[in-house]
């Protein structure tokens, strides 16, 4: 699938402003044939890009679990005619189901993922009715298990403890939370690209498009022909490769070729050159040594939720300049393309994680298993030619639940998915983020390439007890260690209420949060085996409701408005000289 964009041979129009929604109480939608499309009389407006929670919140909306109903009309320019017309979804929160003048026209895939939805009703110079019905619930099975069915609660398979019900501590914000095109492209033309490009200035790439048809690829003075379907490659001179220090990118041209030789289709892409190892207790970038320094972070933000906010965007990379990280999670779901193309831009390193939340194996099928494998294969698929993602992240706390005892199953589970991955993707090392709970012997190690871990010492564990925290994480440190590979500790912090203050070890304070993260700081530096540490998080975000959060989950070191709290000025300084 082609990122939307516009040139000589392809169209876009961008279909975001206000819609109508009708929230399906009742589940009744289907089969009251609501994909027709619903008089405004029983709706309400929503922004696109934008969750619907708090937009709505007045109406009685805020912790709606259920499917909505989204719709609006939009004219197919005569200037389409003769192309491929479709939408395009950059996601939809958690899936779709997409109908267009009435009639089921597609659905989504993997969350947070793209899809592109065909019709013959989309036909240029007509006005057709886009209607989507999207579901925030999350089903049972899958890589991330839903909780927000009643019927799970009354049958007792799932705990009741977080209001709307999830098993993950972010909001689990509904709509159209990224953007929605209409797009035209030649008939025929180029489906799907990979790319690889390594520091060496080899690049290679596959395009999908019509068997036998002719691709040419140019990339600066460089140019190569080859067939569809099969790796073209090209080399180019005195490359400048892709790091924090110097992001260099390089547009990338790939054209389709008619019978004659003519340009049929075009795309334009951006990639960097550049390579990344996993060696011994090290990870390499370009052959040389790296540090990570950064935040886990989440897609949030007040009255949009979940929904894409470019200012935001703009500010949140201000702000890792601005406390020198170099090097951001997307936890725990892949990030908007926009914010990749930030992270390409300004050099920041990107473990791009899967939509995997505290998978129980206990409720893992053959379903939750293929549903992974889909999960991996669209999010390499999107990002694969991104220079800044230098790793993927297969899951976040799996296991925490009954772990051990279902060795039997996780054990194969991460052999087939890791296997998977590496087969789709050998370039990139792999990873996972590990809960204290689901043990140090934990059968996700043996497959990662580098062994991350999530460890809250000094919070919810050793609370105010610095010393002893900082103990508590060498000794676990220590003990991933012995697996010989690079050890990252993918989350670490403490909340902190902006404003609140003590001259001694105090829970929520700023100090404390400020004293702790310099502390495992420190050892994460000291560590031989350590290549890094991610805090959590970079700004208060919004969770479900729970009795131990007050409405924010407030580990952020800015707050939900980007202040910074005392914690950010310590990182702004730590992180000043490291590189
Ligand atoms: C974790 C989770 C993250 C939570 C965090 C916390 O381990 O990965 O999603 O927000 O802890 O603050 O409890």
């Amino acid at each position: 699938m082609i990122r939307p964009q516009r040139n000589a041979f392809r169209d876009v129009i961008d279909l975001s402003g206000i819609w109508r929604i009708r929230f399906d109480l009742n589940d009744e939608g289907e089969a009251g044939d609501w994909g027709a499309g619903s008089d405004p009389a029983g709706t309400h407006p929503v922004a696109v890009p934008g969750s619907w929670n708090e937009q709505l919140a007045e109406a009685g909306f805020m912790d709606y679990q259920g499917a909505a109903w989204l719709q609006t009309d939009v004219s197919v320019p005569t200037s389409f005619e003769g192309r491929g017309i479709r939408l395009r979804f950059d996601s939809a929160d958690f899936s779709a189901r997409v109908f267009v003048d009435g009639v089921f026209a597609g659905e989504s895939g993997p969350a947070f993922l793209p899809f592109e939805i065909d019709s013959d009703r989309l036909v240029a110079g007509r006005t057709v009715r886009i209607v989507a019905r999207v579901d925030n619930r999350l089903s049972l099975d899958g890589p991330t298990s839903g909780v927000g069915m009643e019927q799970y609660v009354a049958e007792g398979r799932v705990r009741d403890e977080y209001r709307p019900a999830v098993r993950f501590d972010f909001f689990p914000y509904g709509g159209l939370n990224r953007p929605v095109w209409l797009t035209a492209t030649p008939m025929g033309g180029i489906e799907a690209v990979r790319l690889r490009a390594s520091a060496d200035g080899t690049l290679t790439l596959t395009a999908e498009a019509p068997p036998g048809s002719r691709i040419r690829v140019a990339l600066a003075d460089v140019e190569a022909e080859g067939l569809a379907g099969e790796p073209i490659s090209l080399r180019v001179p005195d490359v400048r490769p892709w790091s924090p220090a110097d992001p260099a990118l390089y547009d990338v041209v790939v054209e389709r070729l008619d019978a004659l030789g003519i340009v049929a289709d075009r795309i334009d892409l951006r990639t960097g050159f550049r390579d990344v190892e996993a060696r011994g207790h090290a990870l390499l970038l370009n052959g040389e040594p790296v540090t990570l320094k950064g935040f886990g972070k989440h897609e949030d933000g007040p009255i949009r939720g979940r929904g894409l906010d470019l200012p935001q965007l703009v500010k949140d990379f201000g702000l890792l300049d601005w406390t020198h990280a170099n090097s951001v999670r997307t936890s725990h779901y892949p990030y908007s393309e926009d914010f990749l193309d930030f992270a390409d831009e300004r050099g920041i390193l990107v473990i791009d994680e899967v939509f995997s939340v505290n998978l129980d194996f206990r409720q893992v099928t053959e379903a939750t298993l293929a549903q992974h494998r889909a999960a991996v294969e669209a999010l390499i698929a999107r990002d694969g030619h991104r220079p800044s993602v230098i790793a993927w992240s297969l899951a976040n706390e799996p296991g925490y639940l009954a772990e051990p005892e279902y060795r039997w199953r996780s054990g194969p589970y991460w052999k087939d998915l890791f296997g998977h991955a590496r087969d789709l993707d050998p370039t990139r090392p792999l990873t996972h983020a590990n809960v204290g709970y689901a043990g140090l012997d934990d059968p996700a190690f043996e497959q990662a390439d580098i062994v991350s871990i999530n460890r809250y010492f000094g919070w919810y564990q050793a609370p105010a007890q610095i010393e002893r925290a900082v103990a508590l994480l060498r000794a676990d440190l220590d003990a991933v260690a012995a697996h010989g590979k690079p050890v990252f500790v993918a989350e670490f912090g403490a909340d902190a209420l902006a404003g609140q203050h003590s001259t001694s070890p105090q829970l929520f304070t700023e100090e404390y949060q400020a004293d702790l993260i310099a502390a495992f700081w420190a050892e994460i530096q000291a560590h031989p085996a350590c290549i890094g540490g991610h805090v959590w998080n970079f700004a208060d975000f919004r969770t479900a409701q729970h009795s131990r959060r007050v409405v924010l989950n407030l580990k952020g070191v800015f707050t939900r408005d980007r202040q910074p709290k005392r914690a950010a000025f310590v990182l702004r300084d730590l992180w000043k000289d490291t590189r």
